[in-house]
């Protein structure tokens, strides 16, 4: 990177008009605290607010928080006057915007005071998350609040000083019980805004089951369907931002040029009128959720596992490859899209299509073995769900089936190739340790990894069927391997 640059700041701001979203944006209060601070919030509802402000005003400054003790990103905003540039790349080029939006950074495990603070300030009113499958403390087994996850555990003896973002919620809801703000996911969990209200009403309740009703009848929990392809920053994306801006930016997000954003519409508290600008506000985001799910996220993971074990190291090198093109294809036209239940208007043909294109975007070098991480959480509404609903029909699902046992062999941390890597996964350990005793073994692997009722629902990890269809898929790539098991399933 040229250090002869300047970095980027309030003052460079004259020089960089071609690059922001819109004429003066003044002072803006903050009106929402985001919780999760990383490269898809920047840029994805920051863009979406600033360009709502822009266009109808409002105080929606936001306050962005990072959940972890990562205070780097704090540093680099602060060093950057909270500015920060979008690398947008496709087929048409490459363009740069600087986003504005993003008012204030608190690291919570440093500044916990600062945060509850700014949460109970009453100009806030609506506070968002992107905080990962992680972040939401849901145990899948009881479907509900994980009792036994260690910052809830801690955050319920110490319900003033939480750790947990169920802890942070609530320890700030409690005390505006006049006027609660509207909690808002954006993470990609099924439902995800009636899984966060559980979870936080089941945390309130443990403390005193009087503010667990209210709660439950007091506070709004939209649920949203978000999508953006956003992968990790690097050193060249540092390089081009330079190149296109003439200034430094430490932290730049790159991304495509393909946003959407479906919200469910249940802000009695105001909200930015971001359905001005490209959010589609609508009665019930469950149908896209579940599309983008399913046909996006679900074939993502899939590419992950096979690419890993085969050797595509981004997603667009594993869709460049002719037989995962085809298996992709078919399994969302003939596993997926039949599972959907969308409105007349959508065009699953046209949907996957797009998400073809999108995946072959050659700027992106969005890596497999970022998208692989977390399997344990990402696979049930990726995968497990559309699986059930195929069962349920009486249709076939070898190809989905295919992505579950490419996990299993993906936990045994070794590529075709011989490549070893660590897995990242909360359950990495657990997962370790069953995928080893599965060595050799397949039926003791998928004997072990099907116990997991955190994972597998029993209906499903006891149906016949499904055992047969991850056995022979585990076979071919043991025997044959990735890229040769792909071409058979395809
Ligand atoms: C990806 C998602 O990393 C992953 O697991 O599948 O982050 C994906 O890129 C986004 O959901 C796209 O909107």
């Amino acid at each position: 990177m040229s250090t002869s640059l300047p970095r980027l700041g309030a003052a460079q701001l004259p020089a960089l008009q071609a690059h922001l979203l819109g004429g003066e944006l003044g002072e803006p209060a903050i009106g929402i605290v985001h919780l999760g601070l990383g490269n898809f919030h920047r840029a994805h509802q920051a863009i979406y607010t600033e360009q709502a402000m822009l266009a109808a005003g409002g105080d929606w400054g936001i306050c962005g928080v990072t959940v972890l003790d990562e205070p780097a990103m704090q540093q680099v905003m602060a060093e950057q006057d909270n500015l920060y540039s979008v690398l947008t790349s496709d087929r048409d080029g490459q363009q740069v915007q600087i986003v504005r939006a993003i008012r204030k950074v608190l690291v919570a495990p440093r500044q916990q005071a600062e945060v509850l603070a700014q949460m109970r300030d009453p100009r806030v009113r609506i506070v968002s998350l992107t905080v990962t499958e992680k972040g939401y403390c849901y145990d899948a087994k009881t479907n509900g609040l994980d009792f036994n996850h260690p910052a809830i555990q801690h955050d319920l003896a110490h319900p003033d000083a939480p750790r947990s973002v169920p802890g942070y919620l609530v320890a700030a809801l409690r005390s505006r019980r006049d006027n609660p703000f509207t909690v808002l996911s954006c993470d990609n969990l099924a439902h995800n805004g009636r899984i966060l209200r559980k979870v936080v009403v089941q945390y309130a309740e443990a403390i005193d089951a009087e503010l667990g009703k209210w709660v439950a009848e007091s506070v709004r929990f939209p649920c949203t369907m978000v999508d953006r392809i956003v992968p990790a920053t690097t050193d060249e994306i540092r390089d081009t931002v330079a190149r296109i801006t003439g200034c430094v930016d430490a932290w730049p997000v790159p991304g495509e040029s393909f946003r959407q954003w479906v919200i469910e519409d249940d802000f009695p508290s105001g909200r930015p009128a971001w359905e001005k600008v490209g959010a589609m506000l609508v009665d019930d985001v469950i149908p896209y959720e579940l599309a983008k799910l399913r046909m996006l996220n679900g074939t993502h993971s899939t590419m992950a596992y096979l690419g890993v074990l085969g050797g595509f190291e981004t997603v667009d090198e594993a869709i460049a490859d002719p037989a995962m093109f085809k298996l992709i294809h078919a399994m969302m036209s003939e596993e997926i899209a039949p599972t959907l239940s969308v409105p007349d208007s959508f065009d699953r043909a046209a949907y996957r299509d797009q998400l073809l294109m999108r995946y072959a975007n050659p700027a992106l070098k969005h890596k497999t073995m970022q998208i692989a991480s977390d399997g344990s959480l990402k696979l049930p509404p990726r995968l497990l769900g559309t699986i059930a609903d195929r069962i349920a029909a009486g249709a076939s699902y070898r190809r989905l089936a295919l992505a579950v046992a490419a996990w299993m062999r993906f936990l045994q941390r070794r590529s075709d190739a011989g490549l070893s890597y660590e897995i990242n996964d909360p359950m990495a350990a657990k997962l370790g340790e069953l995928a080893a005793q599965g060595a050799g073994n397949d039926a003791a692997l998928l004997d072990a990894l099907l116990g997991l009722e955190e994972i597998f629902p029993p209906a499903l990890a006891t149906h016949a069927g499904f055992r047969t269809e991850l056995m022979l898929a585990l076979a071919c790539l043991g025997k044959e391997g990735a890229r040769a098991t792909i071409a058979h399933y395809a």
